[in-house]
């Protein structure tokens, strides 16, 4: 499918919306809806990552995919900052930094210039060990592949000198289309690249794989190479027919800035582009665009019945009328009962969401206390009789926040799946609630009834977070007399041992407290959010149904002139729906 009519859907889906807004304010949650929908169209990211191992040439195919020297490629490993490769007019780079600090953004008048300033903050040399606290960049570049919306992620190198940059990678895969692993022949495939991969292939909905640096190789070797990865990941990392593609990522950019077509080919390039990266975001966009005409459809549908409604009360006798609205109330009441019942359920269910929380953060004190005990203990017996206070903090401040950030990433994601699992559950009953609302509304009336294809769902998604936390790590002074106390050093080593152990309690229940409230008001928020969108979709649904029904049989009470007119203009209005509903199916169909 094409950028056309990407933005043909948008034309339709726009055009729809002035309709819609021309009927007045009654149908302005409609209206609504479909903006979010055109925005949602027009924002429609596929974002890739690409994976491996330091000096594997990542950078480089990435530059290569951009056609220029984007990115600092280096013989020293390595990059250390993931980096969001991003579309824009203008060559500009912004720095995120990881305390918050103001991002700092800056725009370049040539490549070369941005490159040399990007080497500064992402470059080992540049930024060694990440001295200056730089969370990821952004880098934004005019390349037709960026501008379709493909975001292009550059990922730290793993096993690179920070711990926890393993740990950055696995967060940025969560969410990721797509990934490629790139390997080469210098040196073969290693353990840690192993160990890494069975880590990520779950991680990851599609997974290829790249064989860098073939211009290494003559034909044969390439292909021993290719058959011996295939082999490991067949074998050693249980994946089952794994895509592997060989490129040499350095030739293919040295064809892109001399423009040699026919060099391009012979890199094995043009397959990671045209092939791969081109048709994954393609398919994407389509189902995307899919899903999205499939709403609007629902959309207008809820609109046409409502005129329908509308039209039917003017054209019924007041007595008829009169009697499908006490019949409608009748309905409702017993509607609004299972309602009452449905958020006693979801009340309980809260409540034992809470109670797994408060279990599983005093598993992980306990465990947490576990590890930082036994860390200290081997440290004082290795430090032993010199007991360094000074290091055993550089040792805490090591070990904490990667220990916490990766069981809050875990721990989030435990929870994110459950409450999403919890109300999903009632996502569906909510709907049937709602949508017999809008049946009874049908019956009564006897106009047609459509069931929305889409779920509401696919609106109100139940969005995971991420928080961005400081982990406490220090220590309360040892007292002096004990440090330097001339006990003998056997009661001195069991006293510094219960002082550490008593400390390690103190960091494990702080930490974990810490991370138990993140997470619990990101459960409550959720829960909250579920309920006040149900009060909110009944009241709107009952308001649009019942609601418009008892106007129109007041206006005709009062005996109104204008019926005749607004009959017409609401059959009109109709129609023209209609059609322009009519036009959404060729979407649908794709
Ligand atoms: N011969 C050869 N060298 C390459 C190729 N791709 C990258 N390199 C070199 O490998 C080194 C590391 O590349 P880089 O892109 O920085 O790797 P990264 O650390 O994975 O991002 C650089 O010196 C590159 O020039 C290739 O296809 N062939
Ligand atoms: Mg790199």
């Amino acid at each position: 499918m094409s950028v056309l009519s990407k933005q043909q859907l948008i034309t339709l889906l726009d055009q729809i919306e002035e309709n819609i807004d021309a009927l007045g304010v009654q149908y302005i949650a409609e209206k609504e809806k479909l903006a979010i929908l055109v925005d949602r169209l027009i924002e429609e990211r596929f974002h890739l990552a690409v994976l491996g191992q330091f000096k594997r040439g990542k950078s480089t195919l990435l530059n290569a995919l951009l056609g220029d020297e984007v990115l600092p490629s280096a013989v020293l490993p390595l990059t250390a900052i993931p980096t969001y490769l991003l579309w824009a007019e203008e060559l500009r780079v912004c720095i995120k930094y990881i305390d918050g600090r103001r991002d700092e953004e800056k725009i370049f008048s040539n490549v070369r210039e941005m490159n040399a300033f990007l080497r500064e903050y992402v470059t080992e040399e540049g930024n060694p060990r990440n001295k200056k606290g730089v969370a990821c960049t952004e880098v934004y570049y005019p390349s037709p592949l960026l501008k379709r919306g493909v975001v292009l992620i550059d990922t730290p190198g793993i096993g690179s000198t920070l711990r926890h940059n393993t740990q950055v990678t696995h967060n940025i895969l969560t969410e990721c289309d797509a990934a490629l692993f790139v390997i080469s022949a210098d040196p073969p495939v290693t353990e840690l690249e192993l160990e890494f991969l069975k880590l990520v292939k779950n991680k990851i909905k599609q997974l290829f794989f790249i064989i860098n640096k073939i211009d290494y190789l003559n034909e044969q070797e390439k292909d021993s190479v290719l058959a011996f990865f295939k082999g490991i990941l067949v074998e050693d990392v249980n994946i089952d027919n794994p895509q592997i593609l060989c490129v040499s990522a350095r030739r293919g950019l040295e064809a892109k800035l001399s423009k040699d077509t026919e060099k391009w080919k012979k890199s094995g390039m043009h397959h990671v582009s045209d092939n791969l990266v081109d048709f994954l975001s393609k398919e994407k966009a389509k189902a995307h665009q899919k899903a999205v005409a499939n709403r609007g459809y629902d959309i207008i549908s809820d609109v046409i019945m409502r005129l329908n409604i509308n039209i039917k009360s003017l054209e019924m006798s007041l007595t008829e009328l009169d009697k499908r609205i006490k019949a409608f109330e009748e309905k409702l009441r017993e509607i609004k009962g299972e309602k009452s019942i449905i958020a006693d359920m979801l009340e309980g269910d809260k409540k034992r969401t809470k109670k797994y929380l408060t279990d599983e953060a005093d598993k992980l004190r306990l465990r947490a206390e576990r590890q930082i005990k036994e860390l200290i203990c081997a440290y004082i017996e290795e430090l032993f009789p010199a007991i360094d206070e000074g290091k055993i903090q550089g040792k805490l401040d090591d070990f904490i926040p990667t220990f916490f950030e990766k069981e809050l990433s875990e721990m989030a994601q435990k929870f994110n799946t459950r409450v999403g699992e919890v109300l999903s559950k009632y996502q569906d009953r909510v709907d049937e609630l709602i949508e017999a609302i809008r049946k009874t509304a049908a019956e009564l009336f006897k106009i047609p009834y459509y069931a929305p294809s889409a779920k509401e769902i696919f609106q109100m998604r139940y969005l995971p977070y991420w928080v961005n936390k400081k982990y406490g790590a220090t220590l309360s002074p040892i007292p002096k007399s004990l440090v330097y106390s001339l006990l003998p050093s056997r009661i001195k080593k069991a006293k510094l041992t219960k002082q550490y152990n008593e400390q390690a309690e103190i960091l494990a229940r702080n930490n974990v407290e810490n991370l138990r409230w993140a997470i619990l008001q990101n459960t409550n928020e959720a829960f909250r959010k579920f309920s006040h969108n149900l009060e909110e979709r009944m009241e709107k649904t009952i308001e649009a149904t019942h609601g418009a029904i008892t106007a129109t049989y007041n206006k005709r009470l009062a005996e109104s002139e204008e019926i005749t007119s607004e009959l017409e203009k609401l059959q009109d209005a109709r129609n023209l729906l209609s059609g322009l509903q009519e036009q959404l199916k060729k979407y649908i169909s794709l």
